[in-house]
């Protein structure tokens, strides 16, 4: 038998089913005991919203005024979020997998299961033969857990997170240029002080909804957008320039906006020679981009390029925010390199309005790339190759620095080890990789293949199908802690109701299997806030430095934006006002870089470029936002977005399910025919598991330097199905249906 077992047995126990608000409008005899603030567990905007408590429940929500980043406003899986903590689907107890089944376990049981496994695995494997994969919508507390559980409890050197998966390329471009990992130097409140915004491969009127508040209030300013996106996403259509260039070209794109600013003479001399290194390089290779040789390989006009580069250059203030759409890519670290020269060669950075950002994607995904879940990181954002670095955590964890052990790999690479076997045994928590790593069909295999497989998670995910031991961890509402928002603000969680059944808060969880395999003097965790302290003490002196911050402060202040070295010190909104750089010289560094095409390009064969992405009304993996009604009946299922030329080309009707493949796999999604997607690019969103998960068919390439897949950009074909197919409209993406699951 499969080691998934029966499916629909495992679906028809734990979902996903489809939970609903019981609509009662108004109720004269509600007793609403508590309001809760805190934060929404979704984007990296994190939204302050108070949670309804009545009897102990979560009976639903209302948006904080008083938090400045939403001021009342939340989006549609904002207002739905509270629907997943009473959720039907939730895991309830320990389970344990026997002849292919689940079956309820008690906690001595699971976790002394789990114990023993690793303990066999690692006594015959060695100790590197057990892996933790991480996530980034945990606290930092439980993201801080992670990294000294893998290093002190275990003793692996493999552990990772989803941010791998996520801005990575952004993260060490950042490093590269500024020696700093920020996603943003600047606050959103910067925005509307801008004259002009550069948004490259950000849909953000569906992924930071919010966000737009600024967005609007710049326009109000009469501020002026451009657009970098193959498709004419909302936030385009709005744009003044769009440049919808083809995917995997914005180095390209980038020289060559430079190229024009260099010749129009809109560059700060100053700047360049007070604040920086290396801009002699870049000059003579942006020489090369002229807006031709850049609209050849973008399919972008010259003049369009010409036009954006006036706009940007010719502005006193300006601010540049990319996404996913330049990151995830083979070439995803140089993508962001050839913006952020565009930023230090006009001086746009550090003052108010004039800045530079990637928007940072999940709830955490900030603060969770600061303390050490990071394959190569320890606490407050230092190396673990650093000697120095290594000494400063040895001290705060009490360990000799020969049991720390060095730098692991990414989580593509650990799935590649696990794959030839020299990984053994995995511990996975907040991430679902059957919905989210690149190419499903080869990530199945070696989830079958692993020893043992531990997931903890508080809905059963497609991924947590293939473990031998699932464990029942919190949901958002049910522990305190602290999360960092695309700014660089940190921010206060807090607990509105107790954990269902026996579910346990992961830190306990964690902490308990370190008790139980000897290490538990190094986890004297009671709770939450024991873990924030030790984060103070260990993150001092790094980059990411929390030391001055308390859980009062905190919330006291609406968040915090690190560095606060000190408790009298007021945290730091913006990053490089001084114009002081992390480098020991204090100054940025240019980068030189060359335009280098996707690892695989259309050819006769796979005549298309794929991209994927997102939807307004699905998070991530969809485990969470697949359950709850809502959001299901606004997106249903996945979609194949195709230009009407393409469509005609193909004979397709709009709605009419068609077969898209790849070299590594194929699905059957519903066409969705529009204008406004480039004629040679296709467009899946990726929320959705097999047989519809986009994955099954994208590229497992890495950026050579971050590690992140080429989710952006792979070589696709569409096949009309035998029989002809019938349109669908109940797939269509808005005002759909569907019967329950
Ligand atoms: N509703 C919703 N919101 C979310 C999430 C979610 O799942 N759902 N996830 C959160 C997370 S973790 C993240 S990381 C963010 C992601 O937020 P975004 O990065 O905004 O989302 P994506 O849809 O992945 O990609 C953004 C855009 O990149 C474009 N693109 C594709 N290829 C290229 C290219 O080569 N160059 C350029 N310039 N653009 C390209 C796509 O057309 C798409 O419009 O969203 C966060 N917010
Ligand atoms: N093709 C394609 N693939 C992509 C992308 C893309 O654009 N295209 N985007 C990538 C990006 S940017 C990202 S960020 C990744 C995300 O990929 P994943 O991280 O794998 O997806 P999530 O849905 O966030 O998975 C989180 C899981 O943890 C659970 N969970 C949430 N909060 C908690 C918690 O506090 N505790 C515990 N124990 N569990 C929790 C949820 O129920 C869910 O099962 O996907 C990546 N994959
Ligand atoms: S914008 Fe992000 S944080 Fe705000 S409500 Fe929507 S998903 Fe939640
Ligand atoms: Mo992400």
């Amino acid at each position: 038998m499969s080691k998934i077992g029966d499916l629909q047995e495992v679906v028809r126990e734990f979902g996903p089913h489809l939970h609903d608000a019981p609509y009662d409008g108004w109720r004269a005899d509600r007793e609403i005991e508590r309001m809760v603030p805190t934060h929404c567990p979704y984007c990296g905007m994190q939204c302050g919203l108070y949670l309804l408590v009545e009897r102990g429940r979560v009976v639903g929500l209302e948006p904080r005024y008083d938090f400045p980043v939403n001021e009342g406003r939340l989006c549609p899986k904002g207002v739905t979020a509270y629907l997943q903590v009473h959720h039907p689907d939730r895991l309830l107890h320990p389970l344990i997998k026997r002849d292919g089944k689940f079956v309820r376990a008690s906690w001595d049981e699971a976790l002394d299961l789990v114990v023993a496994r690793f303990r066999e695995i690692q006594a015959k494997h060695g100790k590197d033969a057990l892996a933790v994969y991480s996530g980034s919508s945990l606290t930092t507390e439980k993201t801080y857990l992670m990294g000294k559980f893998a290093r002190v409890a275990l003793g692996t050197r493999y552990v990772d997170y989803n941010g791998r998966l996520c801005m990575v390329s952004a993260a060490a471009a950042n490093l590269k240029a500024f020696g700093v990992d920020r996603g943003s130097a600047n606050p959103w409140s910067d925005i509307p002080l801008a004259e002009v915004l550069l948004i490259a491969g950000a849909n953000c009127a569906e992924t930071f909804p919010i966000l737009n508040k600024f967005l609007w209030q710049q326009r109000d300013n009469g501020g002026r957008w451009i657009i970098v996106d193959p498709r004419q996403t909302p936030t385009a259509r709005q744009g003044d320039v769009h440049l919808q260039l083809r995917p995997g070209t914005d180095v390209a794109l980038a020289n060559a906006l430079l190229h024009v600013i260099v010749e129009e003479g809109l560059i700060d001399h100053d700047f360049i020679a007070n604040h920086t290194v290396g801009w002699d390089e870049v000059r003579s290779t942006v020489a090369r981009y002229t807006p031709q040789v850049a609209a050849e390989i973008t399919g972008v006009p010259a003049e369009r390029i010409v036009a954006a580069a006036r706009l940007y250059g010719r502005a006193r203030t300006a601010m540049v925010f990319h996404a996913r759409g330049i990151e995830h890519h083979s070439h995803g670290v140089n993508n962001a390199l050839a913006y952020i020269n565009l930023v230090l060669a006009t001086g746009k950075i550090g003052a108010p309005g004039r800045g530079y950002g990637t928007i940072t994607g999940q709830g955490n995904g900030q603060g969770g790339r600061e303390h050490g879940q990071k394959a190569d990181q320890l606490p407050g954002q230092r190396s673990i190759s650093n000697p120095e670095h290594r000494r400063a955590i040895c001290a705060v964890w009490g360990i000799s620095e020969e049991e720390l052990p060095p730098a692991g790999v990414s989580v593509v690479e650990m799935f590649e080890r696990m794959r030839r076997g020299e990984i053994r045994g995995l511990l996975s928590i907040c991430n679902n990789v059957m919905v989210s790593l690149p190419d499903t069909n080869t990530v199945r295999r070696t989830l079958e293949e692993l020893d043992f497989y531990v997931c903890i998670d508080f809905f059963m995910s497609e991924s947590a199908r293939y473990a031998d031991v699932v464990l029942p961890g919190t949901a958002w509402s049910e522990d305190e802690g602290v999360t960092t928002n695309g700014e660089g603000r940190v921010i206060k969680i807090n607990r509105a109701n107790d954990p269902p059944g026996e579910a346990r808060h992961d830190w306990w969880i964690v902490c308990e299997i370190a008790r139980r395999l000897g290490r538990g003097k190094y986890f004297p965790f009671q709770s939450s806030r024991d873990i924030f302290e030790e984060i103070r003490l260990a993150s001092r002196g790094g980059n990411a430095d929390y030391y001055g911050m308390t859980w009062e402060k905190i919330e006291q202040n609406d968040g915090i934006f690190w560095p606060c070295p000190t408790p009298d010190h007021p945290g730091t909104p913006r990053l490089f006002e001084d114009h002081i750089f992390y480098h020991p010289d204090g100054r940025a560094r240019f980068h030189a870089v060359e335009y280098e095409p996707p690892a695989e390009t259309p050819d006769e064969e796979f005549p298309l470029i794929l991209t994927t992405g997102r939807v307004v009304y699905q998070y991530l993996s969809g485990n969470q936002t697949r359950r709850i009604k809502f959001l299901v009946d606004q997106c249903p299922e996945p979609y194949v977005e195709i230009h009407p030329e393409t469509a005609r080309r193909l004979g397709i009707q709009d709605g009419e399910r068609v077969r898209v493949r790849s070299r590594r796999g194929e699905g059957i999604f519903p066409a969705l025919i529009t204008e406004t997607i480039r004629p040679d690019t296709i467009f899946i969103p990726y929320h959705w598991p097999e047989p519809q998960a986009a994955n099954l068919l994208t590229n497992p390439v890495l950026d050579p330097v971050s590690k992140i897949p080429e989710f952006k950009a792979c070589a696709a074909r569409i096949e009309r199905l035998k029989g002809g197919a019938l349109p669908l409209y109940g797939a269509r993406r808005k005002g759909a249906s569907q019967s329950e699951a």
